[in-house]
């Protein structure tokens, strides 16, 4: 290939670049004196220096480059900033191509927007310094590393003409998430999907430590790349003319290799799996920063990370080397007196939407479409009286989804991800119209892979979730389905979703995205024949946590309400929605509309249950989960059958953020309407799907809390039957209902011997089980009598 830089554009490129790092520099150090248009004195340089260097001119330098090929080639590009700590790189590129002007007016192209810019980073009442929802352009964080590539490939999905270029830290690259994200190669259709472009930023250093990726050899690394299915294309050096023409070599490369596979595969046909292009960027860490600090070597090193030169006003000498650095990117060549970038480095940068910073793409809202929904309505189970049986809940929601893939085939914007676990969740309608999405190889025995489909699966919840965050964060719609226990395994990617949703909520120019939907199915009451490490009902512990303003936990406790919640989360925005649901047959207790109003409503008196209608309760027993439903319907049908003088009131919940006050979370019931149904004095047994500290969290606060008992989880489980599950938990029916009697003295002796033969039952459950290996008939054929 011819050199694609002529020496007039590779200065423009270079000063282009000067340009990025002053503006960088000047956002770790300066407090004033934006231009130098006088010598720097000390009460020019911000008091708090915080901050990353080290990342940032590696990222200068991949920004300007792809500007230019943006420009030759009019590619639909977004940037990724993996190492998202190189938050003066983003900020610096987008406020030089104007967009973040646009967007923040009082951030001007002139001395006093430079002055803001510059006072803002890391400063009180400022922006973080990472590529921060703030920042234009900006899908990815970065504050958490390790994403970077999921996300990429989430972004790429059904968007035929976008290409993510995807800076990599070489630290990132150790993570797990980053470590498994490279094969997200073989889960990408180049026929329907755009492509990524992975720049690897070999700069050598983390904190205070070596990269692995580059302390082994050449040979091993690119062996390495190579045998994740990537062509790698190096650009290694320090001098800057040479690396600003190899690394013009290699984007112009890359690109028109990623064109050429896009071609092969829509115009002629190929359909064989593509190696696709990706560069490798080994540049000093701080490259252009100072070289050596108090007899330390600082550019190439790990101390370039931070702030390469510290607290000038106790370290004589410091201010005038923090002076030369600035001064060494020549800004008065960059900028006018007035300080706006000169034209003809202004020109060098995209137009319009083709700026990285104004490409709607990564502002996802802009570009979201509703999805056609089907009415949910139609695909109601028939439920003549409760307690009819069912065919597992996933099952019948799995036959909406069905439609809602075929109903959205054309707009290309609905997905259901997950870890290899779609069909044992119960959702293998799926399969009637859509395939798992694989471009690697097949073999005869294989089901349901094609090279495009709705369905992702990849056994790594990282990555799972990675793709989908992609996906909602440029405007589409998704579903993640997996294990409830091992939806742990992304806790900490739901808290950055989480805090992103939450900074965004507030932003006026960051359209609202489509909520993160999770449907943890294979839950822990049923996973009897996986055992202990299987079941695990926390990880909604954890989401509670967020801002309320951001998370929905919904436990339906049959299909018709799954189908109602489902419909509700799918219409949702900028939300993170939980779903608990069963896939196992299991009693379903309402008809659509009944499922639809108690839905609606989040919490109610299931009246056709209770029999207090007209006087106060004596117990209220409350539940919230599928199994904890059926075994509270069950305990009620003893305690109405052996006391009937009880008044027994049935609540169900299935938002269980109506239980927080109002003034804690948008759904919370108002104390009124709490005590209506929980009553101010009355005993409370709540059967909870998950561990029950959760319920006297949410709870503490309301007039009878005090009353309230709660049975769930409590980390007691092993491979056995389903009904003894919640026996080792105190959650069955005769525990329940040992639990009532215990705190009504007025059932006296009848409850006393109520106590007694239950207890027996317990025994008599123990013994069944041990010797037949499942549970006794009168537990499985239970059935709710429907007297009242
Ligand atoms: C998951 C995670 N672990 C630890 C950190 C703390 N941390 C911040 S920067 C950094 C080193 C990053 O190295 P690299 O990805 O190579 O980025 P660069 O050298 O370009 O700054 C670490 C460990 C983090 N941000 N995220």
């Amino acid at each position: 290939m011819t050199r694609p830089l002529q020496p007039d554009l590779r200065l423009k490129m270079d000063a282009y670049w000067r340009a990025a790092n002053y503006l960088s520099v000047g956002q770790l150090y300066l407090y004033d004196n934006p231009l130098l248009k006088r010598p720097l004195a000390l009460t020019d340089v911000k008091h708090m220096l915080l901050g990353h260097w080290g990342t940032t001119p590696g990222q200068n330098f991949i920004y300007v480059h792809l500007n230019r090929v943006i420009k030759k080639y009019d590619v639909d590009m977004i940037y990724v900033s993996g190492p998202g700590h190189g938050g003066p790189a983003v900020v610096a590129n987008t406020y030089l191509e104007g967009t973040y002007s646009e967007i923040y007016p009082d951030i001007s192209q002139d001395e006093a927007g430079l002055r803001k810019l510059f006072l803002q980073f890391s400063f009180p009442g400022g922006i973080p310094s990472h590529a921060s929802p703030e920042c234009p352009g900006s899908i990815h964080e970065g504050g958490e590393l390790g994403y970077s590539l999921s996300h990429s490939f989430g972004a790429v999905f059904d968007n035929p003409d976008l290409v993510v270029a995807c800076v990599v830290g070489d630290g990132e690259a150790e993570t797990g998430p980053l470590a498994t994200a490279w094969h997200s190669n073989k889960f990408l259709d180049p026929k329907t999907d755009g492509a990524v472009l992975p720049i690897l930023h070999l700069n050598g250093f983390k904190i205070s430590n070596p990269t692995v990726l580059a302390r082994i050899t050449h040979e091993e690394l690119e062996q390495l790349l190579r045998g994740y299915g990537w062509t790698p294309y190096f650009v290694e050096g320090s001098e800057h003319e040479a690396m600003h023409e190899a690394m013009a070599v290699a984007l112009d490369t890359a690109i028109e290799q990623i064109r050429k596979i896009q071609q092969d595969a829509r115009l002629h046909g190929n359909s064989e799996r593509p190696h696709w292009p990706m560069i490798v960027l080994r540049s000093p860490k701080g490259w252009t920063g100072p070289k050596v600090v108090d007899g330390l070597q600082i550019e190439g090193t790990f101390r370039s990370h931070q702030i390469p030169i510290s607290d000038p006003s106790s370290h004589p000498g410091h201010l005038k080397l923090l002076e030369d650095w600035l001064k060494s990117y020549r800004p008065e060549e960059l900028f006018d007196t007035a300080g706006r970038l000169r034209p003809e480095l202004a020109d060098l940068a995209p137009r319009g939407e083709r700026r990285m910073g104004a490409n709607p793409q990564a502002n996802g809202g802009m570009l979201l479409r509703d999805l056609r929904l089907p009415d949910f309505l139609e695909y109601a189970v028939d439920v003549p009286a409760p307690g009819t049986p069912g065919v597992g809940d996933t099952h019948v929601l799995g036959r909406f989804l069905r439609d809602v893939v075929t109903r959205n085939s054309e707009q290309r914007n609905f997905r259901v991800f997950g870890p290899d676990e779609t069909l044992s969740n119960g959702l293998e309608a799926l399969f009637e119209v859509t395939k798992r999405q694989w471009d690697a190889e097949t073999v005869p025995n294989d089901e349901f892979l094609a090279p495009t489909g709705r369905v992702m699966e990849m056994l790594s919840e990282h990555q799972c979730e990675g793709w989908l965050e992609g996906y909602l964060l440029t405007g589409r719609h998704g579903i993640f389905n997996c294990y409830e226990a091992f939806t742990h395994i992304i806790d900490s990617m739901f808290n950055q979703h989480a805090k992103w949703l939450k900074v965004t909520a507030h932003l006026p120019w960051r359209r609202k995205i489509a909520s993160l939907n999770y449907l943890l199915a294979s839950h822990v009451w049923r996973q009897d024949h996986n055992g202990f490490t299987h079941q695990d009902p926390g990880f909604i512990d954890h989401v509670v946590n967020k801002k309320a303003e951001i998370v929905r936990v919904y436990l339906p406790p049959d299909a018709n309400c799954l189908l109602s919640v489902m419909d509700h989360c799918l219409r949702s925005r900028h939300y993170v929605n939980v779903v608990i649901a069963g896939k196992h047959p299991a009693p379903q207790w309402l008809t659509i509309i009944a499922a639809f109003k108690h839905c609606t409503a989040g919490i109610g008196v299931w009246q056709w249950a209770s029999n207090d209608r007209g006087v106060s309760p004596d117990v209220v027993m409350a539940c919230c989960g599928d199994v904890p439903t059926l075994e509270t319907l069950a305990a009620v049908s003893i305690l109405r059958e052996r006391l009937p003088e009880l008044k027994v009131r049935v609540v169900n919940v299935v938002d269980l953020m109506k239980l927080q006050p109002q003034s804690e979370h948008p759904h919370g019931l108002s104390d009124r309407d709490f005590d209506d149904l929980f009553t101010k004095d009355k005993p409370v047994i709540f059967a909870f799907h998950a561990y029950p500290a959760l319920i006297h969290r949410l709870t503490y606060r309301r007039t009878n809390h005090g009353n309230i008992h709660v049975r769930g989880y409590k980390e007691e489980g092993t491979v056995t039957t389903p009904f003894d599950m919640t026996v080792l938990n105190d959650l069955d029916r005769f525990h329940l209902v040992m639990d009532a009697i215990d705190r009504l003295p007025q059932t006296g002796a009848a409850g006393v011997y109520v106590k007694e033969q239950l207890k027996d039952k317990l025994i008599e459950h123990k013994q069944y089980i041990d010797k037949f290996g499942e549970d006794m008939p009168e537990i499985r054929n239970w059935k709710w009598s429907g007297k009242g």
